[in-house]
């Protein structure tokens, strides 16, 4: 029978056996002047399946960083030639944020004050050589869950629950930066609001869940039809696309078939086979503030439904 203890047990292996599968995506940069320390880490990293690049040297370490933005941990050594362990600390942090890359200094000086200077640099943690291997795979392994914890709320709060789409957050963030680009290269942006009909009375009729499963039918089929686009769900039944760069004929052309291919597909399209239809409004620059964008392609996403809805007005 299952004890608490081999209970525990367990749940340590499953951990343990996460990690091992998760290892084989993450890339660890080990900066060490010498060979058999660095062949040493090297090895231990490899026992753990993570992938590994080395470098003998600070300059050597950010030209890899720079030709291998997937690295997310930097394993360095503090005495070495031309730039000491704390300087190449510095330089990353200068070039990098620390919930994008996580650095742990390793020095076998005697000295008090290293483990301090490394953290005052923008190192994360510390291990004085030698180290127990124990030690160094825990102190690894809770940066690594760190920086995945990270990537984990960034990217839930930036999208949608229920669409998993883009949500209205990431979308003014996003669109705004876009803005400024373009306006800055002096190109036109254009923008859409996309609202389904009778929603309410899909509720209503169907029941919430199958309001829901149109929903997220719906959202699904976006990538299909539009390409170099920022899409998000701004709230309820309302979706917008936001055009980079794509020409307005094109743009309204894509409009048109997402709108017709919903008309006519949507049946098929969701889980309980409801006919449903979109109202479309077009907005073409030269705007480039984000919220006149949208306050005008709502007064054209209007005067569609005013028209009777199913339709693009722009
Ligand atoms: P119109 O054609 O004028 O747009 O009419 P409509 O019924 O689509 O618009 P209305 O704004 O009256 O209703 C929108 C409905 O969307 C009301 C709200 O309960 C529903 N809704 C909003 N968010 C969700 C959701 O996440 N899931 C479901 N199932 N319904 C939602
Ligand atoms: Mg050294
Ligand atoms: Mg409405
Ligand atoms: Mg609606
Ligand atoms: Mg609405």
């Amino acid at each position: 029978y299952i004890t608490k203890e081999n209970k525990q047990a367990f749940h340590y292996l499953e951990k343990q056996l996460y990690r091992l599968s998760r290892n084989e995506h993450v890339d660890i940069l080990v900066v060490e002047d010498t060979l058999s320390t660095r062949q040493h880490i090297c090895h231990l990293l490899s026992r753990h399946k993570y992938q590994i690049k080395q470098a003998k040297g600070g300059s050597e370490a950010l030209q890899i960083l720079a030709a291998h933005p997937e690295i997310s941990v930097i394993i360095t050594d503090h005495e070495m030639p031309n730039m000491r362990g704390d300087e190449l600390c510095i330089e990353i942090r200068r070039l990098y944020n620390n919930d994008e890359k996580a650095i742990i200094g390793i020095s076998g000086s005697n000295s008090l004050h290293i483990s301090t200077r490394f953290l005052k640099s923008g190192a994360n943690d510390f291990l004085r050589k030698p180290f127990n291997s124990e030690e160094f795979y825990c102190r690894l392994s809770q940066n690594v869950d760190m920086l995945e914890h990270i990537k984990t709320i960034r990217l839930q709060a930036n999208s949608d629950y229920l669409t998993k789409l883009p949500n209205r957050r990431h979308f003014f963030e996003q669109a705004d930066k876009q803005l400024k680009k373009y306006h800055a290269a002096d190109t036109s942006v254009s923008l859409a609001m996309i609202d389904i009909d009778h929603f309410k009375a899909i509720n209503d009729n169907y029941g919430h869940d199958a309001g829901d499963d149109v929903l997220i039918s719906l959202s699904a089929c976006f990538s299909d039809y539009f390409t170099d686009t920022l899409i998000a769900r701004l709230g309820g039944e309302e979706f917008v696309v936001f055009f980079a760069d794509t020409p307005p004929t094109k743009a309204k052309q894509q409009l048109e078939m997402f709108r017709l291919h919903i008309a006519k597909q949507s049946p098929e399209l969701t889980k309980y086979a409801i006919p449903f239809t979109l109202s479309i409004g077009y907005q073409h620059g030269p705007i480039y503030d984000i919220d006149t964008l949208i306050h005008q392609a709502d007064v054209k996403l209007y005067q569609a439904k005013q028209a009777g809805r199913n339709r693009v007005i722009d």
